[in-house]
């Protein structure tokens, strides 16, 4: 079976974790050779961020220590048993950013892709380069290589009364999300093109689905690139979502504030609607999966409860098979 996923970092490195256990491949390293079935990441890079000169792909990053077995789990982004010398002698320099966490063992990753982008590599082939020290298992392939980057406009902390426009990472890890977001605007994304393979993965897949990542700035942004809309309506694939509301709640960071800044309400039914029915509208979903117990009705999607924590690789592994039955995979 070739399964597609739409992620963006944390949410949706946990939940390939579960769809990798759900196809009985191997919890890291690849696979042996012969496996029935593959699986492809497509990763937003939205987030992604030129800092102290070095590119940083915090969703790609997470997803590949996550799924090459070397993520804090505790942090849910960078490396376990990481240090912090250059971030406090950059601190010592007074060198800006000083909020953001930039881990000695993941500075290695950022120097050899930012190398490998000055010389002139797509980020999607810089990535297969990172992957094949790391061995996630699956395919990550990053939405663009083209740069998109999220922004975020609020009310200037430092000037009330102005409104300025941030980086996500900077609205996220500095502020916390913590002044309302007017807009938020993917920079970029109306020019970007899909990375290589990324249409061909969705045309050519058994089912495709939308991992509980952030609607906003995760998912959102990966259907933003032109062309991906237009190739998931397409694809005979079955297109099924997995809701990251449950209860009316976002399990972690910062949903709750990108959906309220898009005028969506905080449940799995808005998003479900937000992603929309390809059959019946001019959405994407065929299947929304939501937590155990909620009504949820969303016209001309399929909706199925379930179990919806990912506590633990076991659990996620029992949503991704049901994900994958309403997507009509038989596994
Ligand atoms: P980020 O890029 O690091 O923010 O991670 P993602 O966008 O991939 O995932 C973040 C989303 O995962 C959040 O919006 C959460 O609501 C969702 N999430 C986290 N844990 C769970 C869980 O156990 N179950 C579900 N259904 N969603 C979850
Ligand atoms: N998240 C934080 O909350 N604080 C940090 O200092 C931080 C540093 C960081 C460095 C590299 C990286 O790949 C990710 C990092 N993250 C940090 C996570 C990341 O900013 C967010 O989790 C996602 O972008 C949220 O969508
Ligand atoms: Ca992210």
């Amino acid at each position: 079976m070739r399964i597609v996923v739409m992620v963006g970092g944390v949410g949706g490195a946990r939940f390939l974790l579960g769809v990798k256990q759900a196809l009985g491949l191997p919890a890291t390293g690849v696979a042996e050779p012969g496996s029935p079935h593959e699986v492809t990441a497509l990763v937003n890079t939205g987030d992604d961020v030129w800092m102290h000169g070095l590119r940083i792909c915090p969703d790609l990053d997470t997803c590949m220590y996550t799924l090459g077995g070397g993520i804090d789990t505790e942090r849910g982004w960078g490396h376990a048993g990481e240090t912090w010398t250059v971030k406090e002698e950059l601190a010592a320099y007074g060198a800006e950013p000083t909020w953001f966490g930039l881990g000695d063992k993941d500075i290695a990753t950022h120097l050899i892709r930012s190398r490998m982008l000055r010389a002139g590599y797509p980020l999607s082939q810089v990535t297969e380069a990172l992957c094949d020290r790391w061995k996630p298992g699956v395919r990550l392939l990053p939405m663009s290589d083209d740069r998109v980057e999220t922004h975020v406009v609020i009310d200037d902390p430092e000037d009330p009364g102005q409104r300025r426009a941030i980086h996500f990472q900077e609205w996220w890890v500095r502020y916390r999300a913590e002044p309302p977001a007017h807009s938020i605007t993917a920079i970029g994304a109306d020019e970007a093109k899909p990375a290589p393979g990324v249409l061909d993965a969705i045309a050519g897949a058994d089912a495709v689905l939308f991992a509980p990542s952030n609607p906003v700035v995760s998912v959102g942004t990966v259907l933003g690139v032109p062309g991906v809309r237009e190739a998931l309506r397409k694809t005979s694939a079955g297109v099924v979502g997995v809701s990251p509301i449950i209860g009316g709640k976002a399990l972690r960071g910062m949903a709750d504030a990108c959906l309220t800044a898009i005028g969506v309400e905080t449940s799995a039914e808005a998003v479900g609607r937000h992603y929309g029915s390809r059959k019946e509208g001019d959405g994407v979903l065929d299947g929304w999966l939501v937590a155990e117990g909620e009504q949820v009705d969303v016209p001309g999607v399929a909706v199925r409860d379930v179990p919806l924590l990912m506590s633990d690789v076991d659990a996620t592994a029992a949503m991704a098979r049901a994900a994958l039955d309403l997507a009509g995979v038989t596994l």
